[in-house]
């Protein structure tokens, strides 16, 4: 398949009005019948009709109105089915196709395909051309009638029910839809089961499917479920549309979740929960991410894109609103936090390594290779920018147009701005840069101090990145306060909008020299440098009023404490210890604080700074600062450590959570001097899976885990969440020099079952995430991670394709390391018969 480009779109030439599907499911031999109403859109200038389809189906019947067609106007390619315009009336007709699959066979669980005997589906973004012919783009939507037939007791797909007796279920999906939206399941489940009447007084069937004796642990989901409803009706005016809502978890899934009208799909790990299996991250991952997909329901379904290039229209604004939620249910300023530290971990990386691009790509060859922490994180950014810009009400205002203007639609970012600055009367021209550049921009800020008068001067720069040279300047909102020297706060926080590539702002009427608060709330997604020394960050970390800034400060002490000498390390180490010792602070935000950024995060900010990462050096230097931070304040951290326990039964909620983050973030300190006695007894002792892994990953540091890794398979062996944890915090929290070495031999572990994709990425996820591991100097880490991802490639393209990431920042590191690395991405290139997914990943990354 070519480059797909934006430029080259074009509406598809035919209306589609209906959708009949009829399946007899069968492992093999699954027969589907499609009949598709449809009508040429004009009547003067006869098209041939163009469905997506390849090999795969075995067509077995083929009529336009009743009849079949001459075969000399039918030719099949690779990928497509095309009918002559020829055979084709000049008026509304409908066309039946018959074909048969297996979904058995399919390993790439794309399409139609069956995961512990059940069947299900994953169509987004083009698997419905894996069940039978059809215009698979989205902006063609239609209703759709499907008519299930198998033995199996539950039988879903999406929209209401019409009825099910004797092994055959009807649905109907009143609202029109692409095909990336259907989904079907087909299986033996359980449901937990709930009610939600909506604003309106719509009462709807609410439903979490598992396998039978998973109930006790979809309680979470259906709650969260249910906040996330009643949440989209309050803050946004959305209701639910259908008489039911049915979630199903699955245990091979190539993702987190999808969500196909009425019938969400979910990986079983974002599903099933309880205190003994999952850990308080895994929690807040389940309310966040049924939110997510809940709120599809408006943002991406009821007005879905126009074609995949929009992928963040839906995506970036689905995130940026489970984000808001979560906020809500949670500790706005810790999400915040962790937000940004996503972003940096993710985003920023992407977009400092040749696999850059826009949250708007205008190419691709494979749209599955564009779900990114760019699409989907850096598109939620611009949309919390964009609401920085136009205020609170003219968001509100913006949003209600969308809905009103664009329901039913298959929309464009264009639309979207329009809305915006249709609402607000705000040019956003150069706003739009935000969308089809890439790349993260640097900002540089000084600051003059002259009789009263501060004057901020801003410099904005960005790198060049894959066909985009130059980078014009972008508008950044830069949100900013000052404090004045006794640490009250003299001017409030107020938005600067920067539009030039270098811009000054003045303060006037100052009567002391204020400390400068700047990026309050991360109001840009930038880079930003600002020559600062360690007293004054020390200052804004003991002062600052936006939670975030305040973070922000020890986080800059914490890099300069790790690349400069031994005073900025006495200044750090300081100023967290008066900071854990706050009791007035949120003892979430106080984990935070106490975090030492990741090894990743680390090389991604030396890379910015020109200089090429060492990853041992990091490493060592990383844990050498973690000791002296745990012997400065070792009765501080014990005293933490012991009085943030947890009484009563296990709860997940944000504030018991948040003490538990900071019992763990004091154990990890610890550990550097107890020799890991603290958690040997805390994983003896504990009940809940989040103090248990948190043990577990400090003994498997200290390499003291042996006896603690046989508790936990013993006790979970046949409980696949657990064990994927089990395979991946031994190779995550490995001694680097040993990852490779743990990661093969669990690789040869008879219940490594490679395919599952879960287990796949938590051991070769588990050893990318070990920095110092995966780049180990001799190239190891590369050679195993090739090799398994060139036999993942055979089975499932898109995981093969998504974890070669793994490799996407190479290019940083030094010329031994480049040289492996080249060479583990050239051996996978240079394969026969690799997926174009995985194809097109590895020719950027070595472009
Ligand atoms: N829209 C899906 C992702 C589909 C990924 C296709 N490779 C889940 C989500 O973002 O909500
Ligand atoms: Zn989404």
């Amino acid at each position: 398949q070519p480059v797909q480009h934006l430029a080259d779109y074009r509406p598809w030439p035919f209306g589609l009005t209906e959708t009949r599907l009829d399946l007899t499911l069968a492992p093999r031999d699954t027969i589907v019948r499609a009949a598709l109403d449809l009508a040429p859109r004009d009547a003067s200038d006869p098209q041939d009709l163009v469905l997506d389809g390849g090999a795969g189906l075995r067509l077995q019947a083929l009529r336009i109105d009743g009849q079949a067609p001459d075969p000399v106007h039918v030719t099949r390619t690779d990928e497509q089915l095309i009918i002559a315009a020829a055979a084709l009336p000049h008026a509304p007709f409908t066309l039946e196709t018959e074909v048969a699959i297996d979904p058995a066979d399919n390993t790439a669980f794309e399409g139609l395909y069956l995961s512990g005997g059940m069947f299900c589906t994953q169509c987004e973004a083009e698997g419905f051309r894996h069940i039978t012919f059809y215009p698979d783009r989205p902006d063609v939507m239609t209703t759709f009638r499907v008519t299930l037939r198998s033995a199996l007791p539950v039988r879903l797909s999406n929209g209401n029910p019409v009825g099910d007796a004797d092994g055959v279920a009807e649905w109907h999906d009143p609202w029109p839809k692409p095909a990336y939206l259907f989904a079907l399941v087909a299986g033996d489940l359980v449901a937990v089961s709930d009610r939600f009447t909506t604003r309106s007084g719509r009462d709807v069937a609410l439903n979490v499917w598992v396998r039978p004796g998973d109930q006790d642990r979809a309680g979470f989901a259906m709650e969260s479920l249910i906040k996330s409803m009643r949440w989209d009706e309050d803050v946004y005016g959305r209701e639910y549309d259908l008489d039911v809502f049915n979630i199903v978890a699955v245990d091979d899934f190539n993702m987190g979740a999808m969500e196909n009208k009425g019938l969400n799909i979910f990986n079983s790990k974002l599903v099933l929960a309880s205190p003994e299996t999952a850990t308080d991250t895994d929690y807040e991952r389940i309310e966040a991410v049924i939110a997510h997909e809940y709120f599809h329901n408006w943002t991406g379904n009821r007005i879905t894109c126009r074609d995949w290039f929009q992928l963040c229209l839906k995506e970036g604004l689905t995130v940026f609103r489970d984000q808001q939620f979560t906020s809500d249910m949670r500790s706005a300023a810790v999400k915040r936090i962790e937000d940004v530290q996503t972003l940096r971990a993710r985003q920023f990386r992407e977009d400092q390594g040749p696999l850059a691009h826009p949250p708007r790509p205008d190419r691709y060859e494979e749209i599955n290779n564009f779900y990114t922490a760019t699409v989907y994180e850096k598109g939620a950014e611009v949309i919390g920018m964009l609401k920085n810009l136009v205020g609170d009400d003219g968001y509100a205002r913006a949003l209600d147009l969308y809905f009103t203007r664009h329901d039913g639609d298959a929309a464009t970012i264009e639309d979207w701005l329009t809305v915006f600055q249709d609402a607000t009367g705000r040019d956003l021209t150069q706003f739009k840069r935000w969308y089809t550049d890439a790349g993260t921009p640097t900002l540089e800020m000084t600051e003059d101090w002259q009789d009263g008068t501060l004057t901020l001067t801003f410099a904005q720069s960005t790198p060049p990145t894959p066909g985009q040279p130059d980078k014009p300047a972008r508008v950044i909102p830069i949100a900013v306060g000052l404090i004045g020297p006794n640490g009250d706060e003299v001017t409030p926080t107020r938005v600067l909008e920067m539009t030039e590539a270098r811009q000054s702002f003045t303060f006037d009427g100052l009567g002391a020299r204020p400390v400068v608060s700047v990026l309050r709330g991360f109001s840009a997604p930038v880079m930003l440098k600002r020559p600062l020394d360690d007293a004054t960050r020390a200052f804004l970390l003991a002062h600052d009023t936006d939670p975030f800034a305040r973070w922000e400060a020890g986080r800059e002490l914490a890099l300069s404490a790790l690349t400069q000498g031994d005073a900025a390390q006495k200044a750090y180490i300081a100023a967290i210890g008066t900071l854990a010792a706050d009791e007035g602070a949120d003892p979430a935000f106080r984990a935070l604080c106490l975090t030492l950024p990741g090894e990743e995060e680390i090389a991604t900010r030396i890379a910015a700074g020109g200089a090429t990462p060492d990853p041992d050096a990091i490493h060592a230097t990383r844990s050498d600062l973690a000791r002296r931070i745990a012997l400065t304040h070792q009765d501080l951290l014990a005293g933490l450590y012991d009085a943030m326990t947890v009484p009563g039964a296990y709860s997940p909620d944000a504030q018991s959570a948040a003490r538990r983050s900071l019992r763990i973030a004091a154990l990890g300190l610890l550990s550097r001097i107890d020799g890991g006695d603290r958690a040997a007894v805390l994983f003896g002792i504990a009940s809940n899976m989040t103090e248990r892994m948190a043990a577990l990953a400090v003994l498997v540091r200290l390499g003291r885990a042996t006896s603690a890794l046989q508790i936990l398979s013993d006790e979970f062996g046949d409980n696949r969440l657990v064990m994927d944890k089990w395979f991946s915090v031994q190779v995550m929290a490995a001694p680097p020099e040993q990852a490779v070495a743990i990661a093969r031999d669990l690789a040869a572990h008879r219940d490594f079952d490679w395919q599952n994709p879960n287990r796949f990425r938590a051991l070769l996820g588990g050893l990318a995430a070990n920095h110092a591991g995966f780049h180990a100097a001799d190239g190891s880490g590369y050679d195993f991670t090739a090799d398994w991802l060139i036999r993942m490639d055979a089975a499932n393209p898109q995981i093969a394709a998504r974890m070669s990431t793994a490799f996407e920042i190479w290019p940083r590191y030094d010329a031994p390391r480049r040289a492996h690395a080249r060479n583990a991405l050239e051996r996978i290139a240079t394969l026969a018969g690799l997926s174009r997914n995985t194809r097109e990943m590895v020719s950027r990354m070595i472009a």
